[in-house]
């Protein structure tokens, strides 16, 4: 059975590496309703996988891109998260956040654009963990996040942020 002290170990490598960028301005925040892939029927940020080669901000910049049909402008890296599933899946993502972006967001196969404003964001059609952090991104605290999830259960979680461990989760 995996616990966080699995995922908080310097050893624990995830399978896969994807990225999340949310650009903020004006009060809104640009989020995405998912159409297909993991999460799919939820709202997030968009983001997706490192093709090969590509750095985490590059991957970033594409996948917005692909979903949105936007160019982010001002991008700069603002947390971490290691997601570790019972099933064996597990999951490292660099998070983003921007300033702006260039273009209007437009529907794409992979995703609906989201303006909300940042009080009002749908934490309930979100994945568990992100009415933790979310918070921390717009605030632009440094975090590092770490979780274990059964499925879409999100089991327990703590949260470094700045130089605190905060742990905040259940179990
Ligand atoms: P595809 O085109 O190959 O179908 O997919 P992709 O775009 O490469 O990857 P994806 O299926 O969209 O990748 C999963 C995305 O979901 C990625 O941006 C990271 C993000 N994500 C998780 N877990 C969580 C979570 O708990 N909260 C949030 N906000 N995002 C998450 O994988």
């Amino acid at each position: 059975m995996w616990t966080l002290d699995d995922v908080r170990h310097p050893q624990w490598r995830a399978q896969q590496h994807a990225t999340l960028l949310f650009v903020v301005r004006d009060g809104q925040v640009l989020l995405i309703h998912k159409k297909r892939g993991l999460g799919a029927g939820k709202i997030n940020g968009p983001g997706g996988r490192l093709e090969s080669g590509e750095t985490p901000r590059e991957a970033a910049i594409r996948e917005i891109n692909e979903e949105l049909c936007v160019d982010p402008v001002g991008v700069r890296e603002v947390g971490e998260l290691s997601f570790q599933f019972v099933d064996g899946l597990s999951i490292y993502v660099n998070v983003f956040k921007a300033d702006d972006c260039v273009g209007e967001a437009a529907e794409t196969d992979e995703a609906v654009p989201y303006w909300t404003p940042v009080d009002q964001i749908p934490y309930e059609q979100m994945w568990a963990d992100d009415a933790h952090w979310v918070p921390l991104m717009l605030a632009e605290t440094p975090f590092r996040g770490y979780f274990l999830f059964d499925d879409e259960v999100m089991v327990d979680y703590v949260i470094d942020k700045g130089a605190a461990s905060v742990r905040l989760g259940r179990g």
